[in-house]
């Protein structure tokens, strides 16, 4: 059984829905210089906005202006929590400014206001690939220090301002991502621009352990702000499995678990895990953990655990080296599996395996805060989209999760789907990658009207959380 007050509820990123990119005085941010992509096309970021270059992010699915009708919809599925950020180019428009956007904080207070109206608690993300693009360009992000502050700074105005309208909050969003060491995820998580000559590995470590000092100085800001806050990590988790049972795989699957984890040991054990310190050794890397972030890390340990899971990996060894170090290169089809048209294989226990490895590790309360379908939509003839697959897949999902607590005894907080209306997609920037409950006209081509209609997963998921999950 699941708790009684269970958050059941849905996921967006203010990126990927708000729109009005430039409105009331936000700056520009690092997700607004991503072009569209597509499915099997990557998304490429430009030199600044350049003209006639399509950035579906400006657009979104106009979120600032429709939250009420939204809110609304999300109301009438019963939802009692729901995940967004907040756009820290609303707040501070370039970063280091000195003073936050007076007209952007009142953006959120209507938006939290707008869910307590009916009883539903938001749940914020301070940073969800959304960096001022500014501090890409001035400091390349954070390979620079001094992000560290200008995220804290962030960090504490928002605690200051909603400590009474938002009591769970996430630092970074799948701050993980960056092990795939590539220039799409480099800017998303930490605003960091590649160079000639750079070390790409290297910069992501010496950038993604200045996001873990900056995440535990929020969370220790908040704490000081409201001992009730809880602030959690926020990792994206994909189990790795090994593709047989050859040893080789197997450790093969551990270092990729390893190099795609260990941000979580960080985030909630207050040290790096042995292993990463070892391969930093290895490969003679400049000391960059200062005596005093390891004291800031160890201060700063998050209150529980947020993750997204969408798929498994399957991982296959090589090379014949002893490092077992993970490339990106080494995973295989699982033949176990079916996956969507993006490839994502679908493997509903393997949330089960993930929320068990975490409670294994770590035994601190955990809320899924991503979970859900990519998929085309077609609008039937009586106007419907009947999405049984996205039903199917939610439904095998929730079923894990529910396993999860009732054999493994996790303590799960809640489940936030992602998400509950179609938005632009984060990896590709399609419209046409739909999740919702929701759907919005609007299509990759730029064309429809962004409005608003129920798909038949829409009543199904407002029964599932009548029921607490007691009726799939
Ligand atoms: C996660 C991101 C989200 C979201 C989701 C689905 O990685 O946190 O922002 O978009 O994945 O991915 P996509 O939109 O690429 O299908």
């Amino acid at each position: 059984m699941l708790r009684k007050d269970f958050l059941w509820g849905g996921a967006i990123a203010a990126h990927q829905a708000e729109g009005a990119w430039d409105t009331d005085g936000k700056g520009v941010s690092c997700s607004d210089v991503e072009t569209i992509g597509g499915n099997g096309i990557p998304r490429r970021l430009t030199d600044g906005i350049v003209p006639g270059e399509v950035y579906p992010n400006h657009e979104g699915i106009h979120f600032y202006e429709h939250y009420k009708e939204d809110i609304a919809l999300f109301a009438e599925m019963g939802f009692k929590g729901f995940r967004t950020s907040i756009a820290w180019t609303r707040i501070f428009p370039n970063g280091d400014d000195d003073k936050p956007n007076e007209a952007g904080l009142q953006f959120y207070d209507r938006l939290f206001d707008e869910c307590h109206k009916y009883g539903i608690e938001p749940i914020v993300t301070l940073s969800h690939f959304e960096m001022p693009y500014h501090l890409a360009k001035k400091y390349n992000g954070f390979t620079d220090r001094r992000c560290i502050d200008f995220f804290v700074r962030f960090a504490r105005v928002c605690f200051e301002r909603y400590q009474t309208k938002v009591k769970y909050w996430m630092t970074f969003n799948e701050i993980n991502n960056q092990a795939d060491v590539n220039q799409h995820n480099l800017i998303q998580e930490g605003a960091v621009i590649l160079r000639e000559g750079d070390d790409p590995e290297y910069i992501m470590y010496l950038s993604a352990h200045h996001e873990l000092v900056a995440s535990a100085l929020a969370v220790k800001a908040a704490h000081e702000i409201n001992p009730d806050l809880m602030v959690g990590c926020m990792i994206g988790m994909n189990g790795v499995y090994p593709a047989t049972c050859d040893p080789q795989d197997v450790m093969n699957a551990l270092g990729a678990m390893h190099q795609k984890y260990y941000f979580a040991e960080v985030h909630a054990r207050g040290h790096y895990p042995k292993h990463i310190l070892k391969k930093f050794e290895r490969k003679g890397y400049p000391d960059f953990i200062l005596p005093e972030d390891k004291e800031i890390l160890e201060q700063g340990k998050v209150d529980y655990i947020a993750f997204s899971y969408y798929m498994s990996y399957a991982s296959s060894h090589k090379r014949g080296n002893k490092d077992f170090d993970y490339t990106g290169e080494d995973f295989v089809r699982n033949t176990y599996l079916k996956a969507s048209d993006w490839g994502w294989q679908i493997d509903p226990l393997g949330l089960r395996w993930c929320l068990s490895w975490f409670h294994d590790r770590f035994e601190l309360p955990m809320m899924i805060v991503e979970n859900g379908f990519g998929a085309y939509d077609k609008i039937g003839e009586d106007g419907v989209i009947d999405d049984q697959y996205r039903i199917d897949y939610l439904k095998e999902h929730i079923q894990a999760l529910k396993d999860a607590v009732e054999y493994e005894g996790v303590d799960l907080l809640g489940y936030m789907m992602w998400s509950p209306i179609d938005i632009v997609s984060a990896s590709t920037g399609e419209y046409d990658k739909r999740y919702g409950f929701i759907h919005v006209n609007r299509t990759n081509e730029g064309e429809g009207d962004f409005s608003r209609s129920k798909k038949k997963s829409f009543h199904w998921y407002k029964h599932v959380i009548e029921t607490n999950g007691e009726e799939l």
